[in-house]
């Protein structure tokens, strides 16, 4: 009984520390018809008053990643408008798209990530998150 116990209880903290981490990066994920994107920043909680940067990884659903794409945030908050807030996003390699980006205000903000490749039609998806005060 003791041999078996032991190991299992093991097994469930390594994936408990595992999923922990990905929670803490991530700060949104969403899909569209054709992709998959997963939301984080720099800092990994967006801050009002100091420098951020978005980041999307972007994925076929069949998981291979988007290396050919214009991608861009919208970035408006989701009970009142600050106006055009379009940043394009310069590729990092891997599948990943990254912009700095400015938050007028903390509160709850929304993002429209545009994604557009050749001889394809562009989507949009959607994701929402918090900007937290310093
Ligand atoms: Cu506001």
């Amino acid at each position: 009984m003791k041999g078996f116990h032991v190991p299992f209880l093991y097994l469930v903290l390594t994936l408990g520390v595992c999923g922990q981490g990905v929670a803490a990066d991530l700060l949104a994920e969403g899909s569209s018809a054709s992709y998959l994107i997963k939301l984080s920043g720099d800092p990994s909680q967006p801050t009002w008053g100091g420098k951020n940067v978005m980041r999307a990884l972007v994925t076929k659903l069949t998981g291979e990643k988007v290396e050919d794409a214009l991608v861009s945030f919208d970035l408006d908050m989701i009970r009142m408008s600050h106006g055009k807030n379009v940043v394009e996003a310069a590729y990092q390699g891997k599948g990943l798209y990254s912009g700095q980006v400015h938050f007028a205000m903390p509160g709850v903000w929304r993002v429209i990530i545009r994604v557009v490749r050749p001889g394809q039609e562009a989507e949009t998806v959607r994701l929402e998150f918090s900007v937290k005060l310093m």
